[in-house]
C-alpha cells in the first residue's frame, strides 16, 4: 500500500526562546515541537488535536547554567545528587551544538545535536554525546554516549528525564511495572517489589525501578489518553511526582503544577549504571506516541501504541 505522504511540508525555525536562548521550533504534519540548544532540551512536543504530550513548568528558568523545569532533562553522566556538584549531571546545563536538521522523506524533522568537547569533565572520563530528536506522529530521543578516551572507564548514568502532562494526577496511572523491584526514595531509602498493575499517585511518589528494558505507559482517564513509552538500552524507569510540600519547595516549579504532570524516565542509574571501555559507546533511546484509551481498558501490561 502506498504511503501516504504528509499533506502539510514541514518546517523549522531556528530563533531565540524564553531568557533569549536559541531554539528550534519544528512543525510536521502531524505535530509541533521546540528545542532548545541549552542542555538539547525538548520542551514541547504536540500532536495536532491532542493536548502537549509534554509538561513545562510555567515557573521553569531559561538561563545558561541553570536546568530547564520540564520537557525532556537530559541526564548526563551522573544521576540524583552529588556533594558539590550539581544535581543530575552537567550536560543539561551546557549549550548543545547544532549539527544537523533533517527533514525526512516520511515527512519527520530530525535534529542532530552534540555536546562539544569540553575543557573540564569534571573528574570523569571524557565522553562524546551526540544525541538524536526524530519528531513527526511520535516523538523519538536517541542520547549516545561514547567513551573518548582510549583506555580509560567511564562509569555512566544517562537518563531522559520525561516530564509528561496529564489532566490530572488524581487520574493518572502508570502501568507495566508491576513485579519489578525498585528504590523507594521518599523518605528512608528503601528496596521494595511493585505489586500494582496501575501505579497511582496519593502523595510524593520517588522510585526507581530496575531491569526493566520493557515498555511502559501512562494512562490518563481525564484526557482519555494512554501514553506509550518504548525503551531501547534503557535498564531502569523512574517514576516521579513531587506531590504538595516537595512542589512548595521548588522556587521553578509552581505550587499546584504537581497535579499537571507525572515524570516517567527512561535510562540507566544506579545499580543499572554503565561502564564503558575505552572508545565504547552507549545508546539509550526512547519512542514516546499516544493513542486514545479504551474506556474500562484493563490497566495491564503496556503495550506498543499503533
Ligand atoms: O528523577 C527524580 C528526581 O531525582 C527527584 O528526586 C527530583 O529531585 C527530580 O529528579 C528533579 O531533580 P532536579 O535536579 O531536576 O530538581
Amino acid at each position: 500500500m502506498k504511503k501516504s505522504t504528509p499533506a502539510t511540508r514541514a518546517g523549522v525555525l531556528f530563533q531565540e526562546g524564553q531568557g533569549d536562548l536559541p531554539m528550534l521550533e519544528i512543525r510536521t504534519a502531524w505535530s509541533t515541537a521546540v528545542v532548545y540548544l541549552h542542555g538539547a532540551h525538548v520542551t514541547h512536543f504536540q500532536k495536532a488535536g491532542e493536548p502537549p504530550l509534554l509538561f513545562l513548568s510555567k515557573m521553569s528558568r531559561f538561563t545558561a547554567g541553570e536546568p530547564i523545569r520540564g520537557g525532556v532533562p537530559v541526564i548526563l553522566p551522573w544521576f540524583g545528587a552529588r556533594e558539590g556538584q550539581p544535581s543530575h549531571g552537567f550536560a543539561r546545563l551546557l549549550a548543545w551544538h547544532l549539527e544537523e536538521v533533517t527533514f525526512l522523506r516520511s515527512g519527520e524533522v530530525n535534529v542532530r545535536l552534540r555536546l562539544p568537547t569540553l575543557e573540564d569533565y569534571r573528574g570523569f572520563t571524557p565522553f562524546a554525546a551526540e544525541y538524536n530528536v526524530t519528531i513527526g506522529r511520535r516523538l523519538r530521543l536517541a542520547l549516545s554516549v561514547t567513551n573518548a578516551t582510549p583506555d580509560r572507564e567511564l562509569v555512566l548514568e544517562d537518563c531522559l528525564h520525561t516530564y509528561f502532562a496529564v489532566s490530572d494526577i488524581a487520574r493518572t496511572s502508570v502501568a507495566g511495572l508491576r513485579g519489578v523491584r525498585y528504590l523507594d526514595t521518599v523518605g528512608e531509602r528503601a528496596e521494595r517489589v511493585e505489586t500494582a498493575r496501575a501505579i497511582r499517585f496519593t502523595g510524593e511518589t520517588d522510585r526507581i525501578y530496575l531491569h526493566t528494558p520493557h515498555t511502559i505507559e501512562i494512562h490518563d482517564r481525564g484526557w482519555k489518553r494512554r501514553i506509550v513509552i518504548e525503551k531501547e538500552g534503557a535498564a531502569t524507569t523512574v517514576v516521579w511526582n513531587p506531590w504538595i510540600e516537595k512542589a512548595q519547595r521548588m522556587p521553578d516549579f509552581g505550587n499546584e503544577e504537581y497535579r499537571q504532570m507525572v515524570c516517567v524516565e527512561s535510562g540507566n542509574a544506579g545499580p543499572d549504571r554503565l561502564t564503558l571501555a575505552g572508545g565504547q559507546t552507549a545508546a539509550l533511546a526512547v519512542t514516546l506516541s499516544s493513542a486514545p484509551l479504551a474506556a474500562g481498558r484493563p490497566a495491564g501490561r503496556a503495550r506498543a501504541a499503533r
